[in-house]
């Protein structure tokens, strides 16, 4: 009897699994104003293989604002956003995530998510004209829309929802003003009175115009404060109240004779 035969099979790995990818815990909405390093999903990755041919390698394209950081748990990485959001450049992303074992040959695997980012209050609305000047004939209709204005705002929704008010204060203008009336929701200017060329023949008076956005607690305070000086200031301090941003614009009436 010879001596038998010692079989030592030894079963070596051949990269036959792609690494694969699970987004977990994704938020697909993210408010402009996040920090840089908000996280927008958590991302974990397996590969079946062993030695290299599991060794993952993970990452995001590079043309958005967002990258891949390594979390201290093996083969998790978190999606963060890497510098500021502005949702009126850019307000929707497609990330393409992608996994490399680091076998022979390498094996890959790709999952796309795509991220909102959400408005945040950070525009006022401005007057596309402005100041206004106007011209009226004397002996207009009483009630009549004798001209209008317009702001527009880069928001969206109540953040760039305006109403326009006029400017009245205690002094002396109060008392042209208060024959004037604006329409809150489209910036038409009514006479209540017909003009006199005779008794006035200019004047101007300050309109304002509100969105109706509500910004949250931590960007309050570069809210009403860009505001201009003068009238503006006493306005913007009492719109504060509501947390609106204001601008406002220099109207003149030019009043011609019949
Ligand atoms: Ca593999
Ligand atoms: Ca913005
Ligand atoms: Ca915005
Ligand atoms: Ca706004």
């Amino acid at each position: 009897e010879g001596p038998g035969w010692g079989v030592i099979i030894k079963i070596v790995d051949v990269n036959d699994n792609a690494p694969e990818i699970e987004v977990t815990s994704f938020s697909n909405s993210i408010p402009e104003d996040s920090r840089p390093g908000t996280t927008v999903a958590l991302i974990s990755v397996n590969d079946l293989d062993s030695g290299l041919n599991g060794k993952v390698i993970c990452s995001v394209n590079e043309d958005v604002p967002f990258i891949l950081s390594t979390s201290l748990k093996d083969k998790m990485f978190s999606l963060v956003t890497k510098s500021p959001l502005d949702r009126e450049k850019q307000s929707q992303y497609e990330l393409t995530i992608t996994a490399k074992d680091a076998g022979q040959p390498q094996l890959s695997s790709e999952k796309t998510i795509s991220v909102t980012v959400s408005d945040v209050n950070d525009n006022r609305p401005e007057f596309s004209l402005g100041p206004y000047t106007f011209y009226v004939t004397e002996g207009n209709n009483p009630g009549a829309s004798v001209f209008s204005v317009k702001a527009s705002d880069r928001d969206e929704n109540d953040n760039a929802r305006i109403s326009y008010h006029i400017i009245r204060n205690g002094s002396e203008d109060n008392k042209v003003t208060s024959f004037l009336n604006i329409n809150t929701e489209n910036g038409d200017v009514l006479a209540l009175k017909s003009f006199d060329f005779e008794t006035m023949k200019t004047f101007q008076f300050q309109v304002v115009a509100s969105d109706s956005g509500t910004p949250s607690l931590s960007n309050n305070n570069h809210g009403t404060k860009k505001t201009p000086v003068g009238n503006e200031e006493r306005m913007s301090g009492r719109m504060c109240s509501c947390c609106a941003f204001v601008d406002s614009s220099l109207s003149a009436i030019t009043i011609f004779d019949l």
